[in-house]
């Protein structure tokens, strides 16, 4: 019985680093996706939310929400958080960046036109990725962060996945980021994830329709019939 439960719309969103995680640190999970208001509700009044919120994931007993946190969480329990401070620190700061860097490929579904999202993901990874490629020549170790590969390596192989499902060339210049994604997603638990049913296909519409029609929110202005779900409340 797999008693590790990952709570969230039925798609990637915000669980999918934990998702990543949890792969990379063996740790059996099972989706638990929230397709109404109703499932919300009956969410809500569990009390399991700790600040009203998803994801949520149950592991050791424990409810956690932010997806940070969870992180790290899995992080310290899996040893993939570096050997000392200096590793520690380095491992943060580049898991901010990475969440900087991966927020344009979790806004691309709500995005208009493919145009817009390419144009957006590669003015984005004009800033950051040769500054990670940089990062990678000075650590010299093939990881971001440490010696070994860490959550940071993983959050921010995570985001390039996306960015590659829109932009096949993104990472054609910068040699040392590539091999850094091409070992994190060789890593055995995650390769056997990423080829799972857990993993979700890439956003579209229907994922938007969904979260948008769960929290009861208005669409994206492009989508016909905005508002559809909020006048339902
Ligand atoms: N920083 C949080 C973001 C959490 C968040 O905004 N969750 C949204 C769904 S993606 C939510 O639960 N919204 C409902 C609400 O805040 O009431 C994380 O990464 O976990």
């Amino acid at each position: 019985m797999v008693d590790v439960r990952l709570t969230y719309f039925r798609g990637r969103g915000r669980a999918e680093t934990t998702r990543w995680m949890l792969a990379a640190t063996a740790v059996k999970f099972m989706n638990v996706p929230i397709d109404t208001p109703e499932d919300l509700s009956v969410l809500r009044a569990s009390k399991k939310l700790p600040f009203d919120q998803m994801p949520l994931l149950e592991i050791d007993g424990k409810f956690l929400s932010q997806s940070s946190a969870m992180i790290r969480y899995l992080a310290r329990r899996g040893e993939l958080y570096g050997a000392n401070d200096t590793d520690a620190m380095w491992c943060d700061l580049i898991a901010g960046v990475a969440a900087d860097f991966a927020e344009t490929a979790i806004q691309a579904a709500f995005k208009p036109t493919t145009e817009i999202v390419v144009a957006d993901l590669e003015a984005r990874f004009s800033k950051f990725g040769p500054r990670f490629e940089a990062r990678l020549e000075d650590q010299n170790s093939g990881y971001c962060a440490a010696d070994s590969m860490t959550f940071a390596d993983i959050i921010l192989s995570e985001a390039i996945s996306s960015y590659l499902e829109w932009c096949p060339d993104t990472l054609d210049s910068t040699p040392r980021l590539k091999a850094l994604y091409e070992r994190v997603i060789g890593d055995a638990g995650i390769a056997a994830y990423l080829e799972s049913e857990l993993r979700y296909p890439k956003p579209g519409n229907d994922y938007v329709i969904g979260a948008a029609r769960v929290l009861r929110r208005a669409l994206p202005t492009h989508m016909p019939d905005a508002n559809r779900f909020v006048a339902s409340i």
